[in-house]
């Protein structure tokens, strides 16, 4: 695995973060080490999709980056009848995910597309996952969207919608970040990588509150949604369509 220096020196100007090749090259390393609870939370989208893919169902990895959802749903799902539809809007990304898939063995059609997930029609879905990809998008699409995506799916289907999330609470937002800043530093990166890293991504990711998020979900049409993962200040939210 490639490791992240990206932000190791210091930068003169500093642009938005970008998902670019230079990040596609060693994003294994860097979501791992920045997202407290990625590697345990993969393999558990891998078992919600087992859970809730149905025979003849599509299923949809959207902001898929280099796959790491895909291939899990690859693995775990149960009807080799299922599509299963991959879609980032980074070329660079999109590219070295077409690559791990092509290597990967399994029974179900994979297609991965380079697109903008605001333009992705959802149908025939079982199982949507948005695994840290909403925070990306401007608030003021996130309804739209997911609006389509409870249009586009089966009744008994489920939307997985993982985010970093801000607290109302000023003691409990400031705990959750000083401890996701000890988990940044236990990982090996540096104050200054952390700080610049934090200023590329300040226009870029916008964290909203589990209530935001919950009331959303409601707006869109989905009756119930539950917390169902969450570590420090990273959480996995489940709706399944009525
Ligand atoms: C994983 N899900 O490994 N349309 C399509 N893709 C987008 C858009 C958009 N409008 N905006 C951002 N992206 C992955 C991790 S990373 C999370 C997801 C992170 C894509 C973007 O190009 C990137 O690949 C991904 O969403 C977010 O489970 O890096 O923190």
């Amino acid at each position: 695995m490639t490791e992240d220096k990206i932000y190791a020196q210091p930068k003169a100007h500093l642009v938005d973060f970008e998902f670019n090749q230079a990040v596609v090259n060693v994003f294994p390393d860097m979501i791992r080490r920045s997202v407290p609870g990625y590697g345990t939370l993969i393999p558990l989208i891998g078992l919600i999709a087992e859970q809730y893919a149905q025979a003849g169902s599509r299923l949809y990895d959207l902001g898929c980056s280099l796959g790491a959802v895909t291939l899990t749903m690859h693995h775990r799902v149960p009807h080799h009848d299922c599509r299963i539809i991959a879609v980032d809007n980074s070329e660079a990304m999109v590219e070295r995910c077409r690559e791990n898939v092509a290597e990967d063995l399994g029974a179900i059609p994979i297609d991965v597309l380079c697109q903008d997930i605001r333009d992705t029609e959802i149908e025939d879905a079982s199982v949507v996952v948005l695994n840290f990809t909403l925070q990306f998008l401007a608030v003021d699409d996130r309804l739209a969207l997911l609006r389509k995506i409870h249009a586009g799916l089966r009744p008994g289907g489920v939307l997985v919608l993982s985010e970093k999330v801000a607290f109302d609470d000023t003691t409990e937002n400031a705990t959750q970040d000083a401890l996701h800043l000890s988990f940044k530093r236990a990982n090996g990166y540096s104050d200054l990588e952390i700080s610049q890293k934090r200023t590329a991504l300040e226009n870029v990711l916008i964290p909203e509150t589990l209530p935001q998020h919950h009331a959303r979900l409601r707006a869109a049409g989905f009756a119930h949604s539950q917390t169902w993962f969450q570590c420090f200040n990273f959480a996995s939210l489940l709706a399944v369509k009525a």
